[in-house]
């Protein structure tokens, strides 16, 4: 099974749409390892979007990303990666597919509600950056 890591950023906490994204996550069958609400410090941040730190949107990433509380999910799923890529929509909520969570509820390409790992080595690198093993819990 592979794993991804999602998170509802927060513009999409502010915007009260949790139940929204993880009604959707279970509708689109994935098992939630673990998730949790927490609040990123800029150095989380920063380290998280380090990929991204000579782009000239970087300090703009960094400042929205802490601005408020997210949810951060480990999400299990045949195709983890790809599904979840998939039902997020594209970077740019405007260019995203009808349907998908960044279209429903994206502003633009920056406050654009949800995170999803690009790959499956991502995904096990940023799960593990906010999760313990023990804390990831299977089905069964
Ligand atoms: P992704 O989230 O679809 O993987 P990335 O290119 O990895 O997109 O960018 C990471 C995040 O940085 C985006 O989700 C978005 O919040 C922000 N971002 C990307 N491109 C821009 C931009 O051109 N201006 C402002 N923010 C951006
Ligand atoms: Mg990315």
């Amino acid at each position: 099974m592979e794993r991804t890591l999602c998170i509802i950023k927060p513009d999409g906490v502010r915007n009260k749409v949790i139940g929204k994204i993880v009604s959707r996550i279970e509708d689109e069958q994935f098992t939630i390892l673990g998730m949790k609400r927490i609040r990123l410090t800029e150095a989380m941040a920063q380290d998280f979007y380090s990929i991204h730190s000579e782009r000239p949107f970087f300090g703009e990433l960094v400042d929205y990303m802490t601005s408020g509380p997210v949810v951060v999910i480990a999400l299990e799923h045949e195709s983890a990666v790809n599904h979840w890529r998939t039902v997020i929509g594209a970077t740019n909520p405007q260019d995203a597919d009808e349907g998908t969570i960044r279209k429903l509820y994206g502003k633009d390409i920056s406050e654009n509600v949800v995170h999803g790992s690009d790959s499956v080595e991502n995904g096990r690198l940023e799960i593990s950056k906010f999760f313990t093993e023990t804390e990831l819990i299977a089905q069964r």
